[in-house]
């Protein structure tokens, strides 16, 4: 672990024009890590451009510098090197142009693709927030107010709140320490879990309407209809695979949504009884062992009943 991290830091210092990205539809630990990273190489003397191919949710938009990411289906080629953050592929940046960059590979997912130049993988890591934070003390960055209020947000949403089976004592050690460098946990709280937007809200109660529950399973269907009556944007199906899973009993919890292109997106949550990666890398997708994703073809019955069935099988208690 200790030398893909200083293989990384030594291909860092020998440049010095980088972009940073990450997956497409980024959630907390994509944009907060790309975020601190970008800080980090700065402080480093390198110059830094931050580009995503999806806009940066609303919930995250207030972190220190997000009006500096760059919004693009491509990267034109005057850097260095590209580093990739959580993602186990170059595919999942839904970025053009990065294949002929220098690759550096940053990530925490259990998939071990070292699809890069230079590969660090670190599946204990809590988020790949984490990993920034140890590469910024092992370059000796100082951890300044922003970096540290980014790097919170990350780890915060990438735990489920602190409270996913990746939460160890080494990540209330790290917000301990992120804590003290400036970030302020009451305040980034406020902002993710606390400025939904209404539409959000109108579409919870669409998911919710359509909760069924079959033994330690339960899944939620939105289709195209629901998010257009909601008025609600793809960021708003964000969490709500949650409420499925947070009732007594439920092992879990499977969130369908109608995609305009007529596909389904499927996020799968478990509790621990069942690795949702694996489920997910079966059907071309990734995530953790507890939070998992990815899209196949509709109609979204016919797709329910493909994932639902192999969720059946691997249920300990099967009914
Ligand atoms: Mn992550």
């Amino acid at each position: 672990m200790t030398n893909q991290l200083e293989q990384v830091l030594q291909n860092i210092q020998q440049r010095r024009q980088f972009v940073l990205t990450s997956h497409a539809r980024p959630d907390g630990d994509a944009v907060g890590s790309v975020l601190a990273l970008a800080e980090i190489l700065r402080a480093m003397g390198k110059s830094v451009e931050v580009v995503l191919s999806d806009h940066v949710p609303v919930i995250y938009r207030p972190l220190p510098f997000a009006e500096t990411i760059i919004h693009a289906s491509h990267v034109n080629g005057k850097y260095e090197a590209a580093i990739i953050l959580e993602c186990d592929s170059v595919q999942r940046t839904r970025l053009q142009g990065l294949e002929h960059h220098f690759l550096i590979n940053i990530d925490h997912h259990t998939s071990f693709k070292t699809f890069a130049d230079v590969n660090w993988i670190d599946p204990t890591a809590s988020a790949t927030a984490e990993m920034v934070f140890r590469l910024a003390t092992v370059a000796g960055v100082k951890i300044t107010p922003q970096i540290a209020t980014c790097l919170y947000a990350a780890v915060l949403t990438d735990t489920g709140s602190f409270s996913y089976t990746t939460t160890t004592a080494r990540t209330f050690e790290l917000a301990k320490q992120l804590t003290e460098f400036g970030a302020d946990p009451a305040r980034i709280a406020q902002s993710v879990y606390f400025a939904n937007p209404a539409a959000k809200m109108h579409l919870l109660g669409a998911a919710l309407s359509s909760l069924r529950q079959e033994g330690p399973m339960n899944w939620m269907v939105v289709t195209r209809h629901d998010m257009e009556r909601c008025g609600a944007l793809e960021e708003d199906c964000e969490g709500l695979v949650n409420y499925a899973l947070s009732v007594a009993g439920v092992e879990v919890a499977v969130f369908f949504r109608e995609l305009p292109d007529g596909r389904v997106r499927v996020s799968v949550r478990s509790k621990g009884a069942v690795n949702v990666a694996q489920v997910a890398q079966m059907f071309g997708g990734g995530g953790h062992e507890c939070a998992s994703g990815f899209a196949m073809d509709g109609p979204v019955a016919a797709t329910a009943e493909r994932v639902l069935a192999l969720l059946r099988d691997r249920l300990p208690n099967a009914s």
